[in-house]
């Protein structure tokens, strides 16, 4: 078993119809989907999803985005998720990520960037907490 990280499909991804290139993308770069669901986030889920971030002059703007639609929250696993999963979506801004990632093919900006993914180990398990219940990951796939 590898270990896990957390991916959102953000509503840009959703709105552009790009769900199912995207995690064709993310499966084809050897991911496991252990769980998945739509979700429409209202002010509180997305604030404390973006607690670290609630200082930040664009903390504002992103949760209006954010909450602008559906997102779809995926739980991964994979070895080296986390890092390796930064790598398939790129840099935050998409003018500055690598040719072929995620966020250079489909982004529109840095705020409109389709897809997130946590920063380290510890967060990834902190977000798959955030969408998912034990009781939904036992169920889904024994863990
Ligand atoms: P990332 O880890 O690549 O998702 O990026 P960050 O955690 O630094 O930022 C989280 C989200 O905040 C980004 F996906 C988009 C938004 N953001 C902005 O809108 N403007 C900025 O200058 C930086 C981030």
């Amino acid at each position: 078993m590898g270990n896990r990280t957390l991916a959102i499909l953000k509503p840009d991804c959703i709105r552009k119809n790009l769900a199912g290139e995207v995690i064709a993308k993310i499966q084809g770069a050897g991911f496991k989907v252990l769980a998945m669901k739509m979700v429409k986030l209202n002010k509180d889920s997305a604030g404390g999803f973006y607690e670290i971030h609630k200082k930040r002059p664009f903390f504002n703007d992103l949760l209006e985005f954010m909450t602008s639609g559906p997102c779809m929250p995926i739980a991964l696993e994979k070895e080296n998720a986390v890092s390796d999963f930064r790598k398939l979506i790129g840099a935050t801004n998409p003018a500055n990520a690598d040719e072929g990632t995620i966020r250079k093919l489909y982004a529109d900006g840095i705020e409109q960037n389709i897809v997130h993914g946590s920063d380290s180990d510890e967060n990834a398990n902190i977000e798959i907490s955030h969408f998912f219940s034990r009781k939904e990951l036992l169920e889904i796939n024994g863990f």
